[in-house]
């Protein structure tokens, strides 16, 4: 990608722009559907950024448009209180920063900016949080605002709410404060990172279905009451543990439920309280969390076996009692596995978009190769398949760059 929106700013403004703002997409390795419970997630930050060449204005206003064509030029004035575009419009995830900006910091001053971007999009490797992050960082930047990137991931995540996606901080936190060559064990409220190597020789390929999971569609409904069940089943199962005497005061969330009672006392009492969706919906979300702690520990002790099968294990809780996998997302996870991979998931939210898999160095080409005859081919992808599969490399978070 280079810095190919420096160019067509110039072109655009008759000026050079003066910052960039580079935020990376990111792939979960494990913890899917946790972080809006209060859980961990077991992210890493990958090599595909969106870029923004921004300049700052003398007024209020942000004009921001995309190298591509497809993507209409978006401006608006920045005031706490934006009106928004129609569902599903890019523009609402440059509006989202602005706004939550305004609200919180009472920034006032706008940029023009460029825009371009190599990740995905719709694919579970969080677009949308880096195009949230990159806007947030120049608005931040033209504005004099010094936040540390915790707290500033903290605020971007809020703000990316006003798109309509009751989203939990993940996608945030990894793509502003992800270490080159690291995984990041992240947890919520307070947000805290633990920052782990990968091991030589893990390669996690990604492998996108190119079936897009739109957050302002059908796969953003199915998020949001996912999340719904989530908080109800929480509920019903605090209600029972408090009046069977296993707990004495009211319970804040999951984190606290799993502070307080081991983990099998907590599914067993999920299962005497719950039935059919809410069981199978907490069923997950706690064998889930439990599977992020033992894969932060198999990372520590270079156990790449062990921890593909906990990727395997958490797939089949995602397609089974979480119900957000598809046909095409448990094809490629197959052909992965029949390749030589250890382990293969969905990542990301899930209902279309992509996999990850994990493979030892020494059997990566034949885990490329698998995917590229097994999935692509029959579908008559042939060329620019690097677009949709491609070795991921753990990197550094998003930062502004003085041009
Ligand atoms: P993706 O797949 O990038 O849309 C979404 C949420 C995450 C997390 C995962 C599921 C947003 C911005 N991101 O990610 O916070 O909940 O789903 O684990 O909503």
């Amino acid at each position: 990608m280079g810095f190919e929106p420096r160019a067509v700013f110039a072109e655009e403004h008759g000026l050079e722009s003066t910052h960039l703002a580079r935020a990376p997409g990111r792939v979960n390795l494990i913890g899917e559907h946790t972080d809006y419970n209060g859980l961990p997630v077991f992210p890493m930050a990958i090599q595909r950024e969106v870029h923004l060449a921004f300049r700052s204005r003398d007024d209020g206003f942000v004009r921001i448009r995309s190298i591509r064509e497809d993507f209409e030029e978006v401006e608006f004035e920045i005031v706490p209180g934006i009106a928004a575009s129609p569902a599903g419009h890019w523009g609402n995830y440059l509006k989202a920063p602005a706004d939550e900006l305004a609200r919180q910091f009472a920034i006032s001053r706008g940029f023009d900016g460029v825009l371009a971007s190599d990740i995905p999009i719709a694919a579970g490797l969080s677009s949308s949080s880096a195009l949230v992050n990159a806007v947030g960082l120049a608005l931040a930047h033209v504005n004099g605002i010094i936040l540390e990137r915790l707290p500033f991931a903290e605020v971007m995540a809020e703000a990316e709410h006003y798109t309509g996606t009751r989203g939990g901080g993940m996608d945030q936190a990894i793509s502003m404060a992800g270490h080159a060559d690291h995984a990041a064990r992240i947890e919520f409220s307070p947000l805290q990172m633990r920052h782990v190597p990968v091991p030589q020789g893990w390669c996690f390929v990604i492998a996108n279905t190119g079936v897009r999971a739109e957050k302002s569609g059908h796969a953003g409904a199915v998020y949001n009451a996912r999340r719904k069940e989530c908080e109800e089943a929480f509920r019903i199962v605090a209600d029972v543990a408090l009046n069977r005497g296993l707990i004495h005061s009211r319970l804040t969330g999951y984190r606290n439920l799993l502070q307080i009672l081991e983990e099998d006392i907590v599914i067993e009492v999920g299962e005497d309280a719950l039935r059919g969706t809410l069981l199978q919906r907490f069923r997950h979300v706690i064998t889930e969390a439990a599977r992020v702690e033992a894969a932060v520990d198999l990372m520590i002790s270079d156990d790449l076996q062990g921890f593909g099968w906990l990727m395997d294990d958490s797939h089949r809780s995602l397609r089974v009692d979480y119900e957000v996998s598809s046909k095409e997302l448990d094809e490629l996870v197959m052909v992965a596995r029949d390749a030589g991979a250890e382990g293969a998931r969905l990542t990301g939210a899930g209902l279309g978009g992509c996999i990850v898999t994990l493979a030892e160095q020494g059997k990566v080409d034949a885990v490329l190769e698998g995917l590229s005859e097994g999935y692509y081919a029959p579908r008559g992808i042939t060329t620019g398949i690097d677009q949709d599969l491609f070795m991921a490399t753990p990197s550094v978070g998003a930062s502004v760059i003085t041009l």
